[in-house]
């Protein structure tokens, strides 16, 4: 499923972070930046010593930040490591922490020139995030980037696995009718 802000991307997408051309991929870190499980885990065997290397010289990112080594392995040239909240109760700002998580992620890509940029669904797998929640934060957050800057041409959410997918897919359905009948 694709959406256009502006005149650029938001796509909805089934499939594997590890195999995007994009410029920029995303990954589902913890603080530490030693690699995980999940979408870290995938990226750093994928990607290879080198992302590792350079996430231990970094030292460790506090969540809701993010940081950038490069693709090492990989077919893209980066990869921006983001740290989503452990979900709790919701009561613990985590939906600001996610919110945050997407944003920095995106104004680090800004920074550096990229132009399109592959997100995972952040914490909603070892982090327990609930995914209608997480998937309402994730793309009101990309669109709302991608309305104020017109630098980054392509957000893609790679989802894994058919439900998650339908998830997001029904989320941004809502989201941009909601747009549609309330123009700002
Ligand atoms: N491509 C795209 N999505 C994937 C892939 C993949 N290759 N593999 C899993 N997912 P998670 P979190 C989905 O647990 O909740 C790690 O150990 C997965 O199905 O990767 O932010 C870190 O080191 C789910 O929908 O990230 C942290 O300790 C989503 O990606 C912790 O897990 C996120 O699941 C971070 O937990």
């Amino acid at each position: 499923m694709e959406s256009r802000v502006n005149k650029n991307v938001l796509s909805l997408i089934e499939g594997d972070i590890t195999k995007q051309d994009t410029e920029a991929i995303v990954n589902a870190a913890n603080k530490s930046l030693r690699g995980g499980g999940g979408v870290d885990g995938a990226i750093h065997r994928a990607g290879g010593p080198k992302i590792l290397e350079e996430c231990i010289k970094i030292g460790g990112c506090e969540t809701g930040e993010a940081v950038i080594t490069t693709g090492g392995n990989l077919k893209v040239k980066h990869v921006i490591h983001t740290v989503g909240p452990i979900y709790r109760d919701g009561l613990h700002n985590e939906p600001k922490f996610l919110e945050d998580a997407y944003k920095n992620s995106l104004k680090l890509a800004s920074s550096k020139g990229i132009k399109s940029i592959a997100f995972p669904s952040i914490s909603t797998g070892a982090y327990g995030y609930p995914l209608e929640e997480a998937a309402g934060i994730a793309l009101k957050t990309a669109i709302t980037y991608l309305k104020e800057h017109t630098d980054i041409e392509l957000v893609r959410f790679v989802l894994f696995g058919q439900k998650t997918l339908e998830v997001y897919e029904r989320v941004l359905k809502r989201l941009t009718q909601i747009a549609f009948k309330c123009p700002a």
